[in-house]
């Protein structure tokens, strides 16, 4: 075993000299040793990774009480870049692209992983986003769904407010080799993107129109008259553009209100308090 493994190694070199691995994902960015996984897992864990950026858990051995190999190899969030934090939405399509640089076959899969909770291995979000039966398999070349590999994440019903926070959610790569009994986990770091921005208030002419619309056929009639009905249209009127209703009666409209609210309060101060009032309550209910 250990000579089949050194052979591997040594194609390895040969193949690709700057990767000692075995599937080596070249994007996204996956979680890298720093000086937390050091302090937390210890020497000779670090080394190893250093050594194989891409190697298996098992050659990690042995480790630091409180190190959890079977999380992201043990590297914890706080040693990463921000820059390799993937900014993400529920139901995305994403793509994993990897090189199968020392084939072992085996199963694996890809899957979102809340690591706040599940103990030592976190918790799976949904089901698996992807499943293989045979990873970069012993015989002929890995096909193109594992070099690049394609999933989607989970809904937005399904993750709710989790992955809210950088460093909470990652996908994982998750294989292991039956032969060899060597476990992989590749971690990517991801963090969901803030809800979509409220719409633009353009939209509340779609909603607003049939109140706006069928005051005019009323009003056309009293204008003349300064009628008192009008506060009720006026309030109406401040958020919707005037141009969608018909035009002469939307003049008579806004004319009145403006006419018609100094008589029924007394200055055109405290009238334009009440308009701001009127247009901030508007927005709120907007938003
Ligand atoms: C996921 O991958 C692991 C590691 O290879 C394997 O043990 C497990 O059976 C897989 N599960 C599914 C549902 O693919
Ligand atoms: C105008 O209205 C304001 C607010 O109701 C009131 O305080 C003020 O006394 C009024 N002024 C006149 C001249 O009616
Ligand atoms: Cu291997």
């Amino acid at each position: 075993m250990v000579f089949i493994a050194a052979t591997f190694a040594l194609l390895c070199l040969a193949r690709v000299p700057a990767v000692l691995g075995h599937a080596r994902v070249s994007s996204p960015p996956i979680r890298q040793p720093g000086n937390n996984f050091l302090q937390t897992c210890g020497q000779s864990s670090f080394n190893s990774v250093k050594g194989d950026p891409t190697g298996h858990i098992e050659e990690q051995e042995p480790v630091n009480a409180g190190c959890d190999l079977t999380l992201c190899r043990g590297m914890p969030f706080s040693d990463q870049p921000a820059s390799n934090v993937q900014t993400v939405k529920p139901s995305q399509a994403m793509a994993m692209n990897i090189d199968c640089t020392v084939p072992h076959g085996g199963p694996a899969n890809v899957s979102l992983v809340d690591t706040t909770v599940g103990g030592n291995s976190g918790a799976i979000l949904g089901g698996f986003l992807a499943t293989f039966d045979d990873f970069c398999p012993t015989t002929g070349p890995a096909p193109a769904s594992q070099t690049n590999l394609q999933y989607t994440l989970p809904n937005a019903a399904t993750i709710g407010n989790k992955c809210q926070q950088a460093g909470d959610c990652v996908v994982q790569l998750f294989w292991a080799t039956p032969d060899f009994s060597q476990n992989y986990y590749y971690c990517v770091d991801v963090v969901m993107a803030a809800a979509a921005p409220p719409p633009p208030p353009a939209t509340t002419a779609v909603v607003n129109p049939p109140t706006v619309a069928a005051p005019p056929a009323t009003i056309a009639r009293p204008p003349t008259t300064a009628p008192a009905s009008v506060p009720t249209p006026a309030g109406v009127n401040m958020g919707a553009p005037i141009a969608a209703a018909p035009s002469a009666p939307v003049k008579m409209v806004t004319s009145a209100a403006a006419a018609n609210a100094p008589a029924a309060t007394n200055g055109t101060v405290f009238n334009a308090a009440n308009a701001n009032a009127g247009r901030r309550r508007a927005r709120i209910l907007w938003f």
